[in-house]
């Protein structure tokens, strides 16, 4: 049963069928699926039991109830003779490759593993060959020894492969936002895959790949979605699980007040964006042109194609607006007063969908001819809707307000100011700041107050230079101070009420202000060991603030970004760090890095 969340105890838990047990010789096995998608699970288990390195006769019998089996054993023990049992289980499902049928499957593998020792080695050898290609080490300034964060990336890093890894590659599955043992967000697939990949990507890019497959195998169901809401391409949903469908919920518990409350997150469409990014880094990364012109290309312009149907001609702003979305700040999902769900011009979503416009045209330069035509057939994409992308690339709408702040949405600036010194001083921990303004019957709708960043997301993905160059096409000032007076701005006025939202200030704070960045990349690194958040890390893991804390030490101390078929660095590494050791894999090279303060 899944009983972990106490916000979800009243919903339906029991998700397995037993469909029997049997035991025979040595063995012990029990077969169920689960209820609603029929999915087959079986495990034969082998014990055995030694003393003085012998096995010991030992009389023993089954003891079988419905989803439940074992076997007891009777022995004699004697004080001082060390007894051991070793239970050996293995584990199939009807999913399985290259198997007949998922019990006969785990029979024969239990039957042929060697013993515990046998599989420790294979175990620790497969773990040593996984930690030479992610252990990101710290050296500490003045020979010091960076013990506890060192153990921390190490936990995360661990996490991470235990959620997506070799093993789990051609199994169809996507990275849950709280791996596969956390029950909170019902393993959903969320955007965080945008925090996690950069970590995967410079490893072991073939997980990334099959990642994306994934995602790639659920672009009908994206299809399916635009379709309905009268869009063009393909609109992927903010969550999702087995078959790609949206599986946002439309309500959700306040446990602070007990009440349900709408929750019109699916609005969230800067996943879509999120998922063309992802491919980018991948090829950026790999070169992988036969991902990129099978896969990549068909996501990507579908993508594309859905920015390009979502965004509205302003006639007489002669500017393209995007209306009714979320952006990744979820405090915010209307305006005060409005009963029309949704923000207008998200400057987060305007902008990426820039981006992804900007990127499907230059894929369609790298495919080449034939498969430039043979896609563009495919989809029905037509020399009309590229000049329309080109415009749109120039005349997209960004607001702001005062002096050169890009505002969150359009009438972001008409919102009531947050008092967080009033609120710090009542409540304490303010981070869930919308429970407790709910719970008084208020709403983070009204004020100036975000749960994540939001616009400084684009200074956490993109560089400087990149954001200039997007900017000018726009037709937008971007100056050399808009950078530091955005982070001061929403800094300011966030609460953190996401894990993520740590990982992106510390990331956008790291070249300003590094005392400040390595404080908060602490914090983040707090968030799955001491339950920062006052309750959610019981519920689960937190993957891609995970894999972000472990991404700030590989790619934003070292200052890696890849362009151009370049892999560049620019270390300024945290006073604390004398130096980062780590293995990449860039191109099909394997480079060992260490890079130094100097
Ligand atoms: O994807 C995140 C979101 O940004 C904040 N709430 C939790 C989600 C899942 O991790």
């Amino acid at each position: 049963i899944n009983a972990g969340v106490d916000r979800y105890k009243k919903l339906s838990s029991g998700h397995l069928e037993p469909l029997g047990t049997s035991a025979s010789g040595d063995l012990i096995q029990l077969k169920a699926q689960t209820v609603q998608s029929e999915l087959r699970i079986a495990l034969s288990a082998r014990t055995a039991l030694f003393s003085g390195g012998r096995t010991l006769k030992a009389e023993s019998k089954v003891a079988a109830e419905k989803a439940f089996v074992g076997r007891v054993f009777k022995v004699r023990a004697v004080q001082g003779r060390p007894l051991a049992a070793e239970k050996i289980v293995s584990l199939h499902s009807s999913r399985d490759k290259a198997i007949s049928e998922c019990l006969l499957a785990s029979e024969k593998d239990v039957r042929r593993a060697g013993s515990f020792d046998d599989l420790l080695r294979t175990h620790r050898q497969a773990w040593k060959c996984l930690w030479d290609r992610f252990r990101i080490e710290l050296e500490w300034a003045g020979g010091g020894n960076p013990g506890r964060q060192q153990l921390i990336l190490d936990l995360y890093t661990f996490h991470l492969l235990q959620t997506a890894s070799f093993h789990t590659m051609d199994m169809d599955v996507g990275v849950p936002s709280r791996g596969w043992h956390g029950e909170a967000y019902r393993g959903h697939i969320f955007w965080d895959e945008l925090f996690i990949f950069p970590v995967l990507n410079l490893r072991a890019p073939q997980i990334t790949r099959a990642l994306l497959i994934y995602r790639h195998r659920r672009l009908r169901e994206a299809r399916e979605a635009a379709r309905r809401e009268g869009y063009e391409g393909a609109m992927y949903p903010w969550q999702s699980g087995s078959d790609g469908r949206e599986e946002s919920q439309t309500v959700h518990l306040n446990p602070r007040s007990g009440r349900w409350i709408p929750d019109n997150s699916h609005l969230q469409r800067h996943v879509n964006s999120a998922i063309a990014y992802n491919i980018w880094h991948y090829y950026q990364v790999t070169d992988d042109l036969e991902f990129l012109s099978f896969y990549g290309a068909e996501m990507l312009l579908e993508i594309a194609r859905f920015w390009a149907g979502i965004s509205v001609r302003n006639e007489a702003a002669d500017r393209y607006e995007i209306l009714g979305v979320m952006g990744p700040d979820e405090y915010h999902d209307t305006m005060p007063g409005s009963d029309r769900p949704g923000l207008d011009n998200n400057a987060y979503t305007n902008v990426m969908a820039v981006w992804v416009l900007f990127r499907a045209l230059e894929l369609l330069d790298i495919l080449g001819e034939e498969r430039k035509i043979e896609i563009c057939e495919t989809i029905g994409l037509g020399p009309e809707d590229v000049e329309r992308w080109k415009d749109i690339t120039r005349k997209m709408k960004v607001v702001f307000h005062g002096d050169g702040i890009i505002s969150q949405f359009e009438g972001y600036d008409r919102l009531e100011e947050f008092d967080w010194d009033g609120a710090r001083e009542k409540h304490g921990d303010i981070q869930r700041l919308d429970r407790i303004l709910e719970a008084e019957g208020d709403s983070p709708n009204r004020y100036k107050a975000s749960k994540q960043a939001d616009v400084l997301m684009l200074f956490y993905l993109f560089s400087a230079e990149e954001l200039e160059d997007l900017f000018e096409r726009l037709g937008y000032p971007f100056e050399e101070d808009t950078i530091p007076k955005n982070i001061e701005y929403y800094l300011r006025r966030t609460s953190h009420g996401s894990t993520l939202s740590r990982v992106a200030h510390s990331w956008v704070l790291a070249r300003s202000d590094r005392p400040r960045s390595w404080d908060l990349f602490n914090e983040a690194l707090k968030s799955d060991v001491a339950d920062i958040q006052g309750g959610t890390t019981p519920e689960g893991i937190h993957l891609g603030a995970m894999a972000g804390t472990v991404d700030l030490v590989q790619r934003c101390y070292t200052e890696i970004r890849l362009r151009d078929g370049v892999l560049w660095l620019n270390p300024q590494l945290p006073d604390p760090l004398e130096a980062i050791k780590m293995t990449l894999r860039y191109r099909g090279q394997t480079l060992r890095l260490r890079v130094g303060k100097d």
